[in-house]
């Protein structure tokens, strides 16, 4: 196990790190602050990585696959797994005394991994987070626009609502590219291809009438999943990851109840996520959001106990890659970043977005910031602007809507910097029949593509990320600060 020790004060320095999956948390701080672990163990399978957890400690900071220590002259220390696709890269930064102790554990194959003093961490880190993605064959495709039922119809939708919207975007000409079907068609988790009675209709009807308005159709899935219920566990309970005592691991609570995740090692498995995505597929979804993927890499008892974590997950991804086809566009979510590069055309970089700013009472009394709320969202997403060279960063979607949303003006602004800022895909699920005149011009404006930015400064920070960007400048704290309100965002003049 590499171990380094630093000569620069712990009181000096702030720590860059990034959670394991999607979902988990990524931040810019002070080394001698905490970082926080949900004080609920159900979340650590949901959120974390089980197996490296956030330290829960002051002054003990994790991370994956990058770690950087940022002296007060913007220079510091950077280090970045050079491959990821079947081992998993852990950083620990340890305050010890008057130095720093920086170890790098690894969990699968040796790889190799850099370590590097620097003048320039902002340079370094972005060299790197390159030089890891053109390692992996990052695919970085043309960002899409895309409308997303989740964020207003959540488990309600129905395929009335998805045409509804789609025939009022093409009237008023919105630019998006995808129209996207998400979670609560299906009969089941793990049912995919019956439809649920809810929902109004046959997800095979959709993609016809999506083409015929000029969208693509797109369509998520959780395909690692299997719920009690399901047909797919009943048919098949030995495909299941297990516990040590033999029976399925639960692995999550969403849903109103505990579900199971399929055991990739198995060549059945693999089959069957073939046939999934190629069903899909020809169905007319070129599109997909494959969701809850860290399932397939939990710590577990596997049928072939040979093939280590991020191998069996990598192995799951990749079949759901053939299955799809090589031109098909797949967004990963819930999903372990660096292990999915070189299969996914675009990855969400942060916990889901909500109407409403923070979920206070989860987050600081309970630790656990991987939930649901803009300032999740946004914290977490900023803080990983520097995997753009791993695919089309997904920030998750803009909320322009006034009606059914606690988000202020300021607030929406935000989460519009922050969709400039990181780049990327573009994503909106309001209802547009509840966009009046200044709505429809926000969500225009949220569609619009740019570049990704650049970090102006890793020294300074307005709420625990990277806040301070060539462009403007975040502040995600609940006071004022440097002239920008709570909560907001704000250009820099030219
Ligand atoms: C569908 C949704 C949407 C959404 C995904 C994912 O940790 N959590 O509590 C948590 C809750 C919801 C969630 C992810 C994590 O949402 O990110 O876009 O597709 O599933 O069920």
């Amino acid at each position: 196990m590499p171990e380094w020790t630093l000569p620069s004060s712990p009181t000096d320095l702030r720590v860059l790190v990034s959670g394991y999956q999607s979902w988990s948390e990524a931040e810019l701080r002070p080394l001698l602050d905490r970082q926080s672990v949900p004080l609920m163990p159900w979340r650590w399978q949901q959120g974390h990585d089980p197996a490296f957890l956030p330290s829960g400690e002051a002054g003990v900071w994790r991370s994956h696959t990058l770690l950087a220590l940022i002296r007060p002259d913007g220079g510091g220390w950077v280090g970045c797994a050079l491959d990821a696709a079947s081992t998993f890269t852990h950083w620990e930064a340890r305050a010890d005394g008057n130095g720093v102790r920086v170890t790098c554990t690894l969990e699968g194959p040796p790889v190799e991994v850099a370590w590097e003093e620097t003048p320039d961490v902002i340079g370094a880190v972005e060299r790197l987070s390159a030089d890891l993605g053109r390692r992996m064959n990052a695919r970085t495709p043309a960002p899409l626009r895309v409308w997303c039922s989740w964020y207003s119809y959540y488990r309600n939708v129905t395929l009335d609502a998805v045409l509804d919207n789609a025939r009022l975007a093409r009237e008023l000409d919105l630019p998006f590219d995808v129209f996207q079907l998400d979670d609560g068609f299906q009969a089941d988790l793990g049912d995919w291809l019956e439809p649920r009675l809810s929902f109004g209709g046959h997800v095979q009807d959709l993609p016809a009438r999506l083409a015929e308005l000029g969208f693509t159709p797109g369509l998520w899935l959780a395909p690692f999943l299997a719920a009690p219920t399901s047909r797919l566990f009943r048919d098949h309970p030995d495909w299941m990851l297990r516990g040590e005592d033999g029976s399925p691991l639960p692995v999550g609570h969403n849903w109103g109840g505990p579900y199971f995740t399929l055991d990739t090692t198995r060549p059945e498995v693999l089959d069957w996520l073939r046939d999934l995505a190629r069903t899909v597929r020809g169905w007319g979804f070129p599109y997909l959001k494959l969701d809850f993927l860290y399932g397939a890499a939990l710590p577990g008892v596997r049928h072939d106990p040979s093939v280590g974590r991020a191998q069996a997950y990598r192995n799951g991804l990749t079949a759901l890659r053939e299955g799809a086809g090589e031109d098909a566009f797949l967004l990963g979510c819930g999903a372990p970043l660096a292990a999915s590069i070189g299969l996914v055309d675009a990855m969400r970089t942060g916990p889901d977005v909500a109407p409403l700013w923070d979920d206070e009472s989860r987050r600081l009394w309970l630790g656990d910031a991987s939930g649901p709320s803009t300032r999740n969202a946004v914290h977490t997403s900023l803080a990983r602007w520097y995997q753009h060279a791993w695919y089309q960063p997904d920030p998750d979607v803009m909320i322009a809507r006034r009606e059914l949303s606690l988000l202020g003006h300021t607030e929406r602004h935000t989460l519009l910097g922050l969709l400039d800022t990181v780049g990327g895909l573009r994503a909106s699920s309001d209802p547009i029949e509840l966009l009046d005149g200044p709505g429809l011009e926000l969500l225009r404006a949220s569609l619009r593509l740019s570049t990704p930015e650049r970090p102006r400064t890793l020294t300074q920070s307005f709420g625990g990320t990277v806040t301070h960007f060539t462009r403007g400048t975040f502040n995600l704290l609940d006071v004022p600060a440097g002239g920008i309100p709570p909560h907001g965002y704000r250009e820099r003049e030219a």
